[in-house]
């Protein structure tokens, strides 16, 4: 959000403020600060001016500026009712020099998994793409991934999800049954970088929030926020989950110990379709940038890439 815009959110959120006493603060004139407050309230800022002055009396429920105003992290957010895929428009932004840009979106008409898969993305969803030019080399991307995987679970679990992470970036809430798993969230990262540094990072979360459970793809065990428990405030929401993120990335060596404490892959027994082909074992650590280190029976895997199954103890070989 313009900066301008931004103080004088500030400023009628506390009390109310005279246009001329907002304008000399400001050192803009008068009729800036009537286009400033009109300007907000086409965003969907109820703004009352009365004798008083102008005072801020409610902030949009969701989009670009609600998410902005109080962001506590240095993202611009730019928002659309409906897009095929943020990652796409990111990467977008990407090629075309931009950073620290989030593009949100209520609805996603062509979102994409990995792998070339889908992933569906109705009206009511968190739909984020997270834009980022790290000063680190391709190879330690996963990191990335591995911290909104880590900022994903934290903003559910304070949306009252009790969520966890499978190696090595699904979001997932146990099942009534206590054995399957069903995924909450996904994570998709995608980069262009050179031999010795990337030149931008697209870290795309989906996370299925206000959203009823028929609207999920039938085929696939998934929840979302609503069906666990009620609806969140996607805009309070969005805002923990970006905050999180921020923290995590500012400080990568924090990454790899908040992964452990929220995911359940470690000390199980996995199956990991690799390209290489498949890993069964159990799961004994992840290592920098979020390598799964499994134990076969007769070796010592370090998995970088793949589709991880949980089994149960009687499953598999
Ligand atoms: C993922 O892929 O989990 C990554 C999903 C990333 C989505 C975000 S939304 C914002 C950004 N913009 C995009 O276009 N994408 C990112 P993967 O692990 O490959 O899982 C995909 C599989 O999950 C699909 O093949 C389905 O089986 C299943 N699936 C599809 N939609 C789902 C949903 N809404 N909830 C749960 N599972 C889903």
């Amino acid at each position: 959000m313009q900066e301008t815009r931004h103080e004088i959110l500030t400023a009628i959120a506390e009390q109310s403020v005279p246009g001329p006493e907002l304008a000399d603060r400001l050192d803009i004139s008068r009729s800036a600060v009537w286009k400033h407050v009109e300007a907000l309230r086409r965003d969907g800022f109820e703004i009352s001016s009365e004798d008083d002055g102008y005072t801020l009396v409610s902030v949009p429920s969701f989009g670009g500026s609600a998410v902005e105003f109080g962001l506590e992290a240095p993202y611009e957010v730019e928002y659309h009712d409906a897009i095929p895929s943020t990652n796409e428009r990111a990467r977008e932004l990407g090629a075309g020099g931009t950073s620290d840009v989030v593009v949100l979106a209520d609805e996603q008409t062509g979102g994409k998994g990995r792998l070339d898969r889908g992933w569906s993305s109705p009206s009511g969803g968190v739909w984020l793409s997270i834009l980022l030019r790290p000063d680190v080399p391709p190879a330690h991307a996963a990191v990335f991934t591995l911290a909104a995987a880590v900022a994903t679970t934290r903003a559910a679990r304070e949306a009252g999800v009790d969520a966890h992470i499978k190696w090595p970036n699904d979001v997932l809430v146990d099942g009534a049954d206590g054995q399957t798993d069903q995924k909450l969230a996904g994570i998709l990262t995608e980069m262009e970088g050179e031999a010795d540094r990337v030149s931008w990072l697209v870290v795309g979360i989906g996370i299925n929030a206000n959203i009823d459970e028929g609207e999920l793809p039938a085929a696939v065990d998934a929840t979302s926020i609503r069906a666990e428990g009620g609806d969140v405030d996607r805009r309070a929401f969005t805002q923990r989950l970006l905050e999180e993120f921020h923290a995590l990335r500012s400080d990568t060596d924090t990454v790899l110990s908040a992964w452990r404490e929220h995911a359940n892959t470690l000390g199980r027994r996995v199956r990991v379709d690799t390209p290489g082909g498949e890993v069964v074992g159990e799961a004994v650590d992840v290592r920098f940038p979020g390598t799964l280190v499994v134990e076969t029976d007769d070796d010592t895997v370090e998995v970088t890439a793949g589709d991880c199954e949980h089994l149960r103890p009687t499953d598999g070989k």
